[in-house]
């Protein structure tokens, strides 16, 4: 058994602190560590695929600020474009340039973004999108599925994942009934739920929304069809198909997962990569649902730092670094070791699990699966993953604090960090129970 030397002397100090001035001593749910139990650890600074904490315990990061350090953290280039942005200002309130720059890229790469807004977060993305789905066709009603997780906007707390999942939340207190009885759900991978929905709603259902590959319910991809079954159901019943695509954009592919997977969404939501580790998020599609946007058209949304000259500055720089050949094919070769790696060794220490990877987004279940939807990943041993998430943090390995969140690597990680982490996994699993 590991002699823990591991001091976290600072990070309870001041997270004993925190706790005292904002609510859990966090700015977000799941940084708590409440379903993995233990000390949440305090970062200090990030670079590369590193973190170090306030206690100068370095860990290998393969949470990466939930997805936006897919070229590493603090990548130079994108420190120096952001600190020579600064210099003409953070933020216009005005039309700026750069906005277009990003704009161009991000209809260049996203097969059905013919325009954009951008936004502040993916929340914000999402509760956007959902206001136009309803505009356009003039319907309320919608379609998400157990387990993903779109924002924390009240119509979207809906037997969702990621933080919700992950203090086990029967929903949320505060969101009136009357906001979510619009909101129908279904499981994932269940193209015969979708079909009664509709059947039931007649002409009511404005669109489908899901994340393509979930991640907020632990790593779950579609199963053969089920994209490609959405886009008929929503096509023949005269609703929308939305992607969103706030952690699989650029993750999974340049151009998201309707790149990878060949399907054309009418609409997308965007977040986390194309802002560069600053708050940007993006909704965009079809022009002529977009054209229904304020100013250009009565749909209203609007935001004080929307479009800021710093956080375009840093989507910018974020995207031509992954626009070069060969990133998604380094960021699969690296991923695939990895997860292999852990069901492999899971395998031969005895403990039953399951998983996979597609590009630099990877997750693995403690549970025999295969995990199709959210009901499959709750049959996961949550104890057991606790015990291991805490192992490897004493090994100097940080893995996403939920059994219910998909994991992330980056170009900056290497060979020899995916090694010291399969041999990091291969002692701790030895010794779980
Ligand atoms: P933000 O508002 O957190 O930028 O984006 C919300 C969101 C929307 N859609 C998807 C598919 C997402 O994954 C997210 C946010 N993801 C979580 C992690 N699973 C953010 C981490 C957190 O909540 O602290």
């Amino acid at each position: 058994m590991v002699t823990s030397t591991f001091k976290t002397t600072k990070s309870e100090e001041i997270f004993a602190a925190a706790q005292k001035l904002m609510p859990g001593g966090v700015s977000s749910p799941v940084r708590a560590f409440k379903s993995v139990g233990g000390q949440p650890i305090v970062f200090d600074r990030v670079e590369g695929a590193y973190a170090w904490d306030v206690d100068g315990n370095r860990y290998i990061d393969y949470v990466g600020t939930w997805g936006p350090a897919i070229c590493g953290h603090a990548h130079p280039e994108v420190i120096k474009a952001i600190c020579e942005a600064a210099q003409k200002g953070t933020s216009f309130g005005a039309p700026c340039a750069l906005e277009n720059v990003l704009a161009e890229m991000v209809i260049a790469a996203v097969p059905s973004i013919e325009m954009v807004r951008f936004v502040n977060s993916g929340t914000e993305a999402c509760m956007s999108v959902l206001r136009l789905m309803r505009a356009f066709t003039g319907r309320d009603k919608i379609i998400k599925f157990e387990g993903c997780y779109h924002g924390h906007a009240d119509m979207f707390l809906v037997k969702a994942g990621s933080g919700v999942a992950t203090l086990g939340l029967p929903d949320s207190p505060g969101v009136p009934k009357n906001t979510t009885t619009n909101t129908l759900t279904a499981p994932f991978n269940n193209l015969e739920a979708v079909k009664a929905l509709f059947a039931e709603n007649p002409g009511e259902i404005a669109g489908v929304i899901l994340e393509p590959v979930v991640g907020n319910a632990g790593f779950i991809p579609p199963d053969g069809g089920f994209l490609a079954g959405l886009r008929e159901l929503t096509r023949d019943n005269g609703a929308l198909l939305v992607f969103d695509e706030v952690m699989t954009g650029f993750r999974i592919a340049y151009g998201g997962a309707q790149e990878k997977f060949g399907i054309t969404p009418d609409l997308t939501t965007l977040g986390k990569i194309i802002g560069g580790g600053l708050p940007v998020g993006a909704y965009g599609g079809r022009r002529d649902i977009m054209e229904m946007v304020a100013p250009a058209g009565p749909m209203y949304q609007a935001g004080t730092l929307s479009g800021n000259p710093l956080a375009m500055t840093a989507g910018i720089k974020t995207l031509e670094l992954l626009h070069q050949p060969g990133t998604y094919e380094a960021l699969d070769r690296i991923t695939k070791r990895l997860a292999d790696g852990m069901l492999q060794i899971a395998q031969e220490t005895g403990h039953a699990a399951c998983g996979g990877q597609i590009s630099g987004m990877f997750g693995f279940f403690f549970a025999a699966g295969p995990v199709h939807n959210y009901e499959d990943a709750k049959l996961a041993d949550l104890t057991k993953f606790s015990r291991f998430h805490r192992g490897m943090l004493e090994h100097g390995i940080y893995l996403a604090p939920s059994q219910f969140e998909a994991g992330f690597t980056s170009l900056a990680h290497t060979d020899a960090d995916i090694d010291h982490t399969l041999a990091a996994a291969r002692e701790v699993m030895s010794h779980l129970s």
